[in-house]
Parts: structure tokens; C-alpha cells; sequence
């Protein structure tokens, strides 16, 4: 099956399973673009930490399409640089941005499959309806090679994933 094809089998399902498990289907907060950010809150992880959006010397827009890519799929930042990514959905479907690990990512994806309707939602990921913007603020404290990627259903697995190199 040509590729294009597939991918579009790939959006109807997801579109078919979203309209069955209705309301039960949201994947946390899905309007926390307007997150506080809290200095006492801020936790370490192995892919950096939540940053203060006043102090973000840089803004990199990434598109998620219907056609399950992100666009562009490979960014690079600084090691310690504080980074405002805004994810804009060029959809007609639900998409998120979720950051991590390789390890991690893949693991939560498997928690998604398993359980389609857990809700969560921390600075690590911004979930955006069609039309519109999300946004996360983080800096990178790791030099390495991470990543970014949509964990819904079927997403993540069409291949719907990004990197992200920090030197
Ligand atoms: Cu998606």
C-alpha cells in the first residue's frame, strides 16, 4: 500500500476511535497554554526542566499535521538555553507534543495504547486542537539527543515522532 494511503487509514481510524470513546478520550487539559510557572515546582528530569517563559531567548514553532509529521522533526538547541516551543496543529484532528527520553516516550506510548482515556498533563507536553497553538517552555539541561513526539493512539507508532539534539 503506497505510503500516503497508509497514513490516511491511519487518520480514519484514530478519527473512528476518538467518536467511540467520546468524552472519556481526553488526554489531559488540553487548554493549559496559559500553565504558571512556578519556580518551587520545577522538577529534574533526564531531558532538562520546565523553564520561566520570561527568561526564553528563543521561539521554535513546529507544525503537526493530519499526515502524522512534525514539521520540522529535528531541532537543535544550547545546553542550559531556556526554549519556547510552540506546537501549532495544521490538523483536523487532536494532536499532542509530549518531550523526552527515547526510552521514555516509548514506554508512555505503550501506557496511551493500554489506556486511551488517562488524563495528565505536565510541562513537558502541550495537547493542541485543531487550529490552534500550545506551548512549552523548557530548557535542556543535557547535552544529547532526545525527543518530541504525539503520543496518541496510533500516532506515535505512524511515526509521528521528532528530535531534538542539544550540544
Ligand atoms: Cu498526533
Amino acid at each position: 500500500m503506497p505510503f500516503a494511503t497508509k497514513n490516511l487509514l491511519v487518520v480514519i481510524a484514530t478519527v473512528g476511535a476518538l467518536s467511540a470513546t467520546s468524552l472519556s478520550f481526553a488526554h489531559g487539559d488540553e487548554t493549559h497554554s496559559a500553565r504558571k510557572f512556578d519556580a518551587s515546582k520545577v522538577e529534574a528530569t533526564a531531558f532538562g526542566q520546565e523553564g520561566d517563559p520570561k527568561k526564553a531567548t528563543r521561539t521554535i514553532t513546529v507544525d503537526m499535521a493530519d499526515t502524522m509529521r512534525f514539521s520540522p522533526a529535528d531541532i537543535t538547541v544550547k545546553r542550559g538555553e531556556i526554549v519556547k516551543i510552540v506546537p501549532r496543529n495544521k490538523g483536523q484532528v487532536l494532536h499532542e507534543m509530549v518531550l523526552g527520553t527515547p526510552a521514555e516516550l516509548k514506554k508512555h506510548a505503550e501506557q496511551m495504547k493500554k489506556n486511551p482515556g488517562m488524563e495528565h498533563d505536565e510541562a513537558y507536553m502541550a495537547h493542541v486542537k485543531p487550529g490552534q497553538s500550545g506551548e512549552i517552555v523548557w530548557q535542556f539541561t543535557q547535552a544529547g539527543e532526545f525527543q518530541f513526539a504525539c503520543l496518541l493512539p496510533g500516532h506515535f507508532e505512524a511515526g509521528m515522532v521528532g528530535k531534538v539534539t542539544v550540544k
